[in-house]
């Protein structure tokens, strides 16, 4: 199996700044795991250059893709925090790259009473065809969480881009978070710049034994494509 270029340059980029740290974390869903990414590591002009690339990259390929339609949108949404800067950033490279025209919005953790009011900043979404674009996802809950504010702001959420899908249970313990999103968004809506098996294609490749493992282990007591 080999990475697509921009796959290489995320990991190994990820990895220079501590965004992709091997060891031992307690995620959100109480799942102790050999690797973690900290998005909010990526925080410099080239990584987002090189993030935004990929996310742009993926989006593209996504669209062309003819064995499972992903629609074309009109706005792409980053949930706070993390989600903003990459949503920015994307848009914008879907512009200048791609030659592809979208909005882009996010919401405010804590709405505001006066001004404008709400909790949603940006492209207005009531009306639109919206792509969540997200850091990374586990069991799925982080992602419901952004698909109800776009929904309860009128939008319709037609697809789904991660930065890291971790291909694990989702939250009724047996199909992964991929399917359980595609029951409800429609099968190929759900997409990845990277899964947890190109991290262990890239380990496999730097011949890191120890930490693919770890990863091996963790894979099959909570992954779900062995
Ligand atoms: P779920 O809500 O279970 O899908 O977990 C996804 C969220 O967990 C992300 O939005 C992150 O806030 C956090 N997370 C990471 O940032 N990186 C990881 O490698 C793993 C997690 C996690 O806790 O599962």
């Amino acid at each position: 199996m080999s990475l697509e270029s921009y796959q290489n340059e995320l990991i190994e980029q990820s990895m220079a700044v501590d965004a992709l740290k091997f060891g031992t974390f307690t995620l959100k869903s109480g799942r102790i795991s050999p690797y973690f990414i900290n998005a909010g590591l990526l925080n410099t002009g080239p990584i987002l250059a090189t993030v935004s690339a990929a996310y742009a990259a993926t989006i593209v390929a996504a669209l062309k893709d003819s064995t499972a339609a992903f629609p074309e949108f009109d706005v792409l949404f980053g949930p706070a925090y993390k989600g903003i800067p990459f949503a920015a950033c994307t848009a914008l490279q879907l512009h200048t790259t791609h030659k592809k025209p979208v909005g882009f919005a996010f919401d405010r953790k804590e709405a505001k009473d006066h001004g404008e009011g709400g909790n949603m900043v940006g492209t207005p979404v009531e009306g639109k065809r919206v792509v969540i674009l997200d850091d990374v996802m586990t069991s799925g809950k982080a992602v419901r969480g952004a698909i109800d504010i776009v929904t309860r702001a009128g939008g319709e959420v037609v697809g789904v881009v991660q930065l890291l899908d971790r291909e694990e249970f989702g939250q009724d313990g047996k199909s992964s978070t991929v399917k359980e999103l595609e029951r409800d968004l429609g099968a190929g809506r759900v997409r990845s710049i990277l899964k947890l098996r190109d991290l262990m294609a890239w380990l496999e490749t730097k011949g890191m034994q120890e930490e693919l493992q770890k990863m091996r282990a963790y894979r099959d007591q909570y992954g779900v494509n062995k």
